[in-house]
C-alpha cells in the first residue's frame, strides 16, 4: 500500500478534527516534534489536536486504514524521548491538550473522572476544591497531563505513601490502534472479572492505545504537614533514619527524598540567592515530609522524635524543621529544581534506577566507585525517592568540560556501569521515567527473552500493523544496546 502524502494526510485529518486543529506547516509542527530538553528532535507529517474521544477514534481508524503511524503526546515532559516522532517524518503527532475537561469529582465514591489532557496541576486543584487529594506529585505537574501520567505510569515524590499512577487508576478509556474504543471508565474498587485490561495501558507509553479519559482515586486531603531537611553521614544512615521515621509516624511518612551534596550545590548555584536550610557542607541529606489529618503540633512532634532519636544514634548530623509553609516550600523548591538545574547545565547521564531498600546504600557506594573509576571529575548528582527505592543517579559533566566532550567520552560506559549494578542488586534500570527510545535497546540486556517475547506478543495483539508510537519501548528483536545521549 502506498502511504498518503503529507498533503493528503492533512486534508483527510482536517476533515475529522477541523482545519484549525490539524497542523501541517513546518513552523506549526516544530513545537511538537522536540522533547522539552531538546535532545530528541523528530519530524511529523501533521499534528492533530482532537477535541473528543470520537475524533481520536476517527483519526486512528483513518491512520490504520492508510498505514500512517501515530505518536500520542500529552505535556511532552518525558525524559526518555517517548512522546516525539522519529526523524523520517512519516508519523503524525496526536496531541491531547484540547481534551482538558474534568468530567466529574465524586466525593462519595472518592473518584475523579477526567479527560486525558487535563494537567496534573488542574487535576490536583479539582480534587482540592472538593476537599480531596489526588496524590500524584511530580516536578512537571504544571505541564504534564493525566493521559501522559497514565501512559508512563508516573511516580514522583509521594509514591512511598500513595503508590505510582498504576495504583491510582480505577478506570481507563482508550482508543485502540484501529480506532475501536475501549470503554473502561469504571470507578470500582473491586472488579475481578478477568484480565485487568486497563492496566495494559498504564505504563505502555502510548504503544498499545491512546488514553483519552480516566477515573482516578481520591484520598482524604491532609490538613497538616511537617517537613524537615536532615544531614546524614551516608545513605545507610538515611535508610536507618527512614526506619525511625516510620516507627514514629507510620504511614504519615509521605516523602523521604535523598539529596547528595553536589546535587544541593548545583541547585543553589542555579537558583542564585537562596539560603541553604543547613549550615555548612554535607555529603548527604534527606528531605522528610509527614502529612496527616490531625494537628500540626503532633505531626511536628513525631518528626522531631524521629530526628532526635536519629541524632542520639548518630544517624543525623544536623536538621532543620520547616517553621512555616513558606519554609516547607523553600525546602521542596531545592529538591524540585535539581532536575532543571541539570538540564540547564547540560551533560548529565540520566540513570533512573530502583533497588530494594535493603540494597540501596550498597548500590550507591558501588555505583559511585564505578563512576569515579571511569570519570573521576564527574559531579555526583545523586538524589531521588529513597523511600521507595528509586535513585536518580546522574553523573554530571565537570565544569571544565563541555556536555558534548563529556557525554561523547563516557555516556555509554557510565550508564551501563550504573544500570548493571542496579540490575545485579535485583533492581530496575528504569524506576519511573520509562523506556521511550533512550533505554529501549538496553532492555535486551536486562529483560529475559521470555519477557521481551511476551511484550512483543501483547504489542502485536493490539497493534498488528505497528502503527502506534512505533520504535518506542520495544527493542527490535536482536537489537544491540545503543543508549540515547543527552
Ligand atoms: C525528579 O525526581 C524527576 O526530579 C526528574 O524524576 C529526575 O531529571 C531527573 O533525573
Ligand atoms: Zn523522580
Amino acid at each position: 500500500m502506498n502511504t498518503p502524502t503529507s498533503e493528503a494526510i492533512v486534508a483527510s485529518l482536517s476533515a475529522i478534527v477541523g482545519s484549525q486543529t490539524c497542523l501541517g506547516t513546518e513552523a506549526e509542527i516544530k513545537p511538537f516534534v522536540t522533547d522539552y530538553r531538546g535532545l530528541y528532535v523528530g519530524q511529523a507529517a501533521a499534528v492533530v489536536l482532537p477535541s473528543s474521544t470520537e475524533q481520536v477514534s476517527q483519526v486512528m481508524a483513518w491512520c490504520h486504514e492508510n498505514g500512517v503511524a501515530v505518536v500520542p503526546q500529552g505535556g511532552n515532559t518525558s525524559l526518555m524521548g517517548g512522546a516525539v516522532p522519529g526523524a523520517d517524518g512519516a508519523a503524525i503527532v496526536l496531541n491531547l491538550r484540547r481534551m482538558n475537561q474534568v468530567l466529574a469529582v465524586d466525593p462519595i465514591n472518592d473518584t475523579m473522572t477526567l479527560q486525558a489532557g487535563v494537567t496534573l496541576n488542574a487535576a490536583r486543584t479539582a480534587a482540592e476544591d472538593a476537599a480531596r487529594l489526588f496524590p500524584l506529585r511530580i516536578g512537571s505537574e504544571g505541564s504534564c497531563q493525566i493521559g501522559g501520567n497514565i501512559a508512563t505510569n508516573a511516580g514522583g515524590t509521594a509514591v512511598l505513601r500513595y503508590g505510582n499512577m498504576r495504583d491510582l487508576v480505577l478506570g481507563v478509556e482508550a482508543v485502540l490502534p484501529d480506532g475501536r474504543i475501549y470503554s473502561g471508565l469504571r470507578g470500582l474498587r473491586k472488579d475481578n472479572t478477568g484480565y485487568d485490561l486497563k492496566q495494559l495501558f498504564v505504563g505502555s507509553e502510548g504503544t498499545l492505545g491512546i488514553v483519552t479519559a480516566a477515573v482516578l482515586k481520591l484520598m482524604p486531603l491532609p490538613r497538616t504537614s511537617s517537613v524537615a531537611l536532615a544531614a546524614v553521614p551516608d545513605p545507610a544512615a538515611a535508610v536507618a533514619l527512614l526506619g525511625e521515621a516510620k516507627k514514629a509516624a507510620g504511614q504519615m511518612v509521605t516523602a523521604f527524598e535523598l539529596i547528595s551534596g553536589p546535587a544541593l550545590e548545583l541547585v543553589l548555584e542555579y537558583l542564585g540567592n537562596v539560603r541553604p536550610p543547613l549550615e555548612g557542607r554535607h555529603d548527604w541529606m534527606v528531605l522528610i515530609e509527614l502529612t496527616s489529618g490531625g494537628s500540626s503540633e503532633s505531626l511536628d512532634q513525631s518528626l522531631m522524635q524521629a530526628l532526635e532519636s536519629g541524632m542520639e544514634s548518630g544517624l543525623v548530623l544536623d536538621a532543620a524543621l520547616a517553621q512555616s509553609v513558606a519554609d516547607a516550600q523553600s525546602f521542596w523548591r531545592i529538591r524540585e529544581e535539581i532536575s532543571d538545574a541539570q538540564t540547564r547545565t547540560g551533560g548529565s547521564i540520566k540513570c533512573d534506577v530502583s533497588v530494594p531498600l535493603s540494597c540501596i546504600a550498597g548500590f550507591i557506594e558501588e555505583a559511585s566507585a564505578a563512576v569515579r573509576a571511569l570519570e573521576p571529575q564527574a559531579r555526583m548528582i545523586v538524589y531521588g525517592h529513597m523511600g521507595d527505592g528509586n535513585v536518580h543517579f546522574n553523573p554530571l559533566r565537570p565544569k571544565d568540560r563541555t556536555a558534548k566532550e563529556f557525554l561523547g567520552a563516557c555516556y555509554d560506559k557510565v550508564s551501563h556501569a550504573v544500570d548493571s549494578l542496579a540490575h545485579a542488586a535485583g533492581g530496575s534500570i528504569s524506576a519511573e521515567h520509562g523506556i521511550g527510545v533512550a533505554k529501549r535497546d538496553d532492555l535486551t540486556q536486562y529483560k529475559s527473552a521470555v519477557e521481551l517475547e511476551l511484550m512483543w506478543q501483547v504489542k502485536k495483539a493490539l497493534d498488528p500493523k505497528n502503527l502506534l508510537n512505533p520504535g518506542k519501548v520495544l527493542p527490535a528483536p536482536g537489537a544491540a544496546s545503543t543508549p540515547g545521549n543527552e
